[in-house]
C-alpha cells in the first residue's frame, strides 16, 4: 500500500439560472395602463461543497459527475417576484481540498478551499443573479419602462475534489515495538517490518474493519525517542500528523528490546513527549498496547504496564502482532471509540466560509475584459460579465439596447475600446452580436440618450 491514500474525482457543477424580470404595467378599471409592476426574477440556487464527518470517501462522485442546482423562476406582474433556486449541497469527507481545474488542460489551476472542519462550506458554482423587473428601470423622464432584465445565466466549470485521508488513529511509541507489524495485522497495508530501529521512514495508512462492521483509518508513524519534541531521531517530524489523528494507540514492547529497556519508562518517555510537543496531545484519548505478549517471561511487565496505563485513565490492551493475540478485542474498542469521536465533531450548524480569497478571484476573473482586434475596423469583446450583461438583454426592445449602451459605458468598455485603438464607426463583436463603437465626445448620460434614437446596429457577426 502507498504512504499516501487519495481519492480523487472531477466534477462539473452549475449553478441554478437566475429567473427573468417582468415587463407589466398594472392594471385598472378604467386605467389604459397602469405604473410599471414587473416583480424581479429569482436567483439561481448555488452549488455548496461541504465537510460531513460522516463520510469517507469521494465514492459518491466516482459515477456522476454533473450537478446542477435548481433555477430561479420568473418574476411576474403585480410585482411578484421569482422564486429562488435551491442550492445543492455535495457533501464530501472532511479532509477534501477543492481545486478549480483549467478549462484548457483540465488540470488544477488554484485551491479553492481546503476543508478541514466538519460542517466548513464554499461555494463553488454561484447561482446567477434573477433578472430585474420593469420597476427598476423608472427615471423622471421615463416613466413606463418598457423593458425587464433577463435572469443572469449561471456558468459552469469543472472542480477537482481531493480527499486526504486522515488517521482516526495513530500507532505511536519506541522504535521496534511492532507497530508496523500491528498495522499489516489489522488492515491491508504491508509496511516493511524489521528488528532495526527507524525500519518505518514515512507515515503508512490502513483501513481497519471491526466485526461489528465500522471502520477506521489507522497510521503507522515511524518511531519516536526521547528528544523527539525537540527534533531527535526520525519521528518528530510527523508528531504533526499525530495531531491531526483523534485518537493515539501507544505500542509498548513488554520485553523492553535489546536494551532491557523498562516497559512503564517507555511509556512514561513517549507520553512527555507528546505533551512537550503538543498539550493537547496529553489529553488526547488514547489506548495503550502492550505488544510481543507471545514472549517468555513478560507478564510482570504487562501487570505494571496496565495498572499504569489504568490509573491515567486509559484502556489496556495485551496483545501480540506475531499471533495475532488480542488484536480483534483493541479493533472492536478503536472502531466504536472512533465513532463516537466522530459522532461527537458534527456541529450542531454548518459554518459558512466562503473562503473569501476565492470570491475575490472568481469576481476579478469575472470582471475582465478583454479587447482584441479582429479585423481593421472589427474588435471582440470577450469576459465573462460584459458577455452576461449581452445575453441578459432583450434585443427585441430598443429601450433594453439603450440600457446595454449605458452599462457598458458604466462598466469600463469604451474606455477599454479607445485605449486598444477603436475609433468611432468600427465594428465590436461581443458574442455573436455586432454593435457601431460610437466612442465618446462627452460622457453621455443615458436618460438623454434614452430620448434620442440610439444608432445601436446589430448584425450577424461573419465569422
Ligand atoms: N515475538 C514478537 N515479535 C514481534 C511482535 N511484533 C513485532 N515483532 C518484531 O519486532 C520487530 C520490529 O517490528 P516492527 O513492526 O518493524 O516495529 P516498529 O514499531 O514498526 O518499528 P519502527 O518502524 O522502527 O519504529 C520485528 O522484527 C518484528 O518481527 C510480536 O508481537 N511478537
Ligand atoms: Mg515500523
Amino acid at each position: 500500500m502507498e504512504n499516501t491514500f487519495t481519492d480523487l474525482s472531477h466534477i462539473n457543477v452549475k449553478g441554478g439560472d437566475g429567473g427573468a424580470g417582468c415587463m407589466s404595467f398594472r392594471r385598472e378599471a378604467f386605467v389604459p395602463k397602469g405604473g410599471p409592476d414587473g416583480g424581479d426574477g429569482g436567483c439561481g440556487g448555488s452549488v455548496i461543497i461541504e465537510a460531513d464527518p460522516q463520510l469517507s470517501s469521494l465514492i459518491d462522485y466516482r459515477y456522476k459527475h454533473h450537478f446542477r442546482a435548481e433555477r430561479g423562476t420568473h418574476g411576474q406582474g403585480a410585482r411578484r417576484h421569482g422564486r429562488d433556486g435551491e442550492d445543492l449541497i455535495l457533501r464530501v469527507p472532511v479532509g477534501t481540498v477543492v481545486r478549480e481545474l483549467d478549462p484548457a488542460t483540465q488540470t488544477p489551476a488554484y485551491d479553492i478551499a481546503d476543508l478541514t472542519q466538519p460542517g466548513e462550506r464554499v461555494v463553488v458554482a454561484p447561482g446567477g443573479a434573477g433578472g430585474r423587473g420593469n420597476i427598476h428601470f423608472v427615471t423622471s423622464v421615463r416613466r413606463a419602462p418598457a423593458f425587464a432584465e433577463k435572469g443572469e445565466p449561471a456558468r459552469e466549470h469543472w472542480i477537482e475534489l481531493e480527499m486526504k485521508l486522515m488517521a482516526d488513529a495513530a500507532l505511536v511509541g519506541m522504535p521496534s515495538v511492532g507497530k508496523s507489524s500491528i498495522i499489516a495485522r489489522i488492515s491491508a497495508a504491508r509496511p516493511k517490518i524489521a528488528d532495526y530501529p527507524f525500519t518505518t521512514l514515512v507515515p503508512n495508512l490502513g483501513v481497519a474493519r471491526a466485526a461489528s462492521g465500522q471502520s477506521f483509518v489507522v497510521a503507522d508513524v515511524p518511531g519516536l525517542i526521547e528528544g523527539a519534541s525537540e527534533g531527535r531521531g526520525l519521528g518528530h517530524q510527523f508528531l504533526r500528523h499525530i495531531e491531526r489523528t483523534a485518537l493515539i494507540l501507544h505500542v509498548v514492547d513488554v520485553t523492553g528490546g535489546y536494551e532491557g529497556r523498562d516497559a512503564v519508562e517507555d511509556y512514561r518517555t513517549i507520553n512527555e513527549e507528546l505533551a512537550a510537543y503538543a498539550s493537547e496531545l496529553a489529553v488526547r484519548p488514547q489506548i495503550v498496547v502492550a505488544n510481543k505478549c507471545d514472549l517468555p517471561e513478560t507478564e510482570d511487565a504487562v501487570a505494571r504496564l496496565r495498572e499504569a496505563a489504568e490509573a491515567d485513565g486509559h484502556e489496556f490492551f495485551a496483545v501480540s502482532a506475531a499471533t495475532g493475540e488480542g488484536l480483534d478485542a483493541l479493533v472492536s474498542t478503536c472502531a466504536a471509540e472512533v465513532a463516537r469521536l466522530r459522532a461527537e465533531a458534527v456541529v450542531s450548524g454548518p459554518v459558512l466560509d466562503l473562503n473569501e480569497r476565492w470570491e475575490r478571484e472568481r469576481q476579478r476573473r469575472d470582471r475582465q475584459i478583454r479587447v482584441a482586434r479582429e479585423e481593421r475596423h472589427a474588435w471582440r469583446v470577450s469576459g465573462s460579465q460584459i458577455e452576461r450583461m449581452v445575453i441578459q438583454t432583450d434585443w427585441d426592445n430598443d429601450e433594453a439596447v439603450a440600457y446595454l449602451q449605458h452599462r457598458f459605458e458604466r462598466c469600463g468598455l469604451d474606455d477599454a475600446l479607445v485605449k486598444a485603438g477603436a475609433v468611432n464607426g468600427d465594428e465590436v463583436r461581443i458574442l455573436e452580436l455586432a454593435f457601431t463603437f460610437e466612442g465618446r465626445d462627452d460622457a453621455p448620460d443615458f436618460d438623454e440618450l434614452a430620448e434620442k434614437d440610439l444608432e445601436v446596429s446589430m448584425g450577424e457577426d461573419e465569422e
